[in-house]
């Protein structure tokens, strides 16, 4: 059975079409208002391997916090829904990463209950374009909600600003890459309680 999965949610606020699938080979096709996120989950999908649409429209004159926020929660229920139930993967994810001067870590776990670590200065009031760099937490803890997976993500170093967020959205992209794989020696959903629905 494909492993993809199509999630559309509409509010007063943004309006969000996904379409996710786990075994591709990166192709983006992502429309946002925000080009520095474009930039960001075609980061998702060229290091996540996975195929991806995407087409969000939000209140972006008010600022880009609703449509940021709702797209990582869609990408998350898009990635929990083209999981099934889980079975055969590898569950557990983690990357470290350089980008030039900056090296960030990424580690997750499929787990069905929802954790956000973030351990990732980012200065107030910085703009990555028309995108405030302060709404990286946003979409990632979006996305852990949405996904409802562990998620942390730690920052050892670094000083350009659009290194660092680049290099987190990288990080989660070959975290994710490892953590849906299908592990051909494992039997089953891999949790000795026999569910990772929560
Ligand atoms: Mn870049």
């Amino acid at each position: 059975m494909p492993r993809t999965a199509t999630i559309t949610r509409t509010t007063s606020e943004t309006s969000i079409e996904v379409t996710l699938g786990l075994d591709g080979t990166g192709r983006a096709d992502v429309k946002t208002p925000l080009p520095f996120l474009t930039h960001m989950v075609e980061q998702l999908a060229r290091h996540g391997l996975l195929d991806l649409t995407v087409r969000a429209t939000g209140d972006v004159e008010i600022d880009g916090h609703h449509t940021t926020e709702d797209l990582g929660l869609v990408l998350g229920q898009a990635l929990g829904r083209a999981l099934g139930d889980k079975a055969g993967i590898v569950r557990y994810g983690a990357a470290t990463l350089p980008m030039d001067e900056a090296r960030a870590t990424c580690v997750l776990d499929l787990s069905g209950r929802t954790y956000f670590v973030w351990e990732v200065p980012l200065p107030r009031g910085a703009k990555l374009g028309t995108w405030d760099a302060e709404l990286a937490p946003v979409f990632f803890e979006a996305f852990a909600r949405g996904a409802a997976c562990n998620l942390h993500v730690v920052l050892a170093r670094g000083e350009l600003l659009h290194h660092v967020v680049e290099l987190c959205f990288k990080a989660l992209a070959r975290a994710l890459r490892e953590a849906v794989r299908l592990d051909p020696r494992a039997v089953g959903v891999p949790s000795t309680k026999g569910t990772l629905d929560a």
